[in-house]
């Protein structure tokens, strides 16, 4: 009797440990896809001039992720202020001064030094 209960408890550790590394298996397989469906998403770099007191362009598309620069073309300084919590975006920049932000949500934005340029990136959704 002793010998049966010990070989019916072995075969349930042994069970126990396949079931463990099948688990484990599946779940490193979800991860591995799961990253390489965001590895997929292209993310695009875009440029927003600041020129005659004026983002150009003024909206713009954007996937989360995507890199915007800023780029300062006028000879006054200018900054990024986002609109709705009036939070500080970028630092002032001077002329020729760049900043860039990777975007993770939609921004409404406007210079803090000139109220009137107004600017918006919205996001596209990635299928
Ligand atoms: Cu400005």
């Amino acid at each position: 009797m002793i010998i049966v209960n010990e070989h019916h408890a072995s075969i349930k550790k042994i069970n126990i440990k396949i079931l463990f590394w099948m688990v484990s298996g599946l779940l490193y397989l979800i991860v591995q896809n799961v990253e390489s469906a965001e590895n997929s998403v292209k993310h695009t770099q875009h440029n927003v001039e600041i020129s005659g007191f004026a983002f150009v362009p003024k909206k713009l598309e954007v996937k989360p992720g995507d890199t915007i620069t800023w780029i300062n073309k006028d000879i006054v300084p200018h900054n990024i202020v986002e609109s709705i919590e009036k939070s500080v975006i970028s630092p002032d920049l001077a002329a020729g001064e760049t900043y860039t932000l990777v975007v993770k949500k939609p921004l409404v934005y406007h210079c803090g030094l000139h109220p009137s340029m107004k600017g918006k990136l919205s996001l596209t959704l990635v299928p």
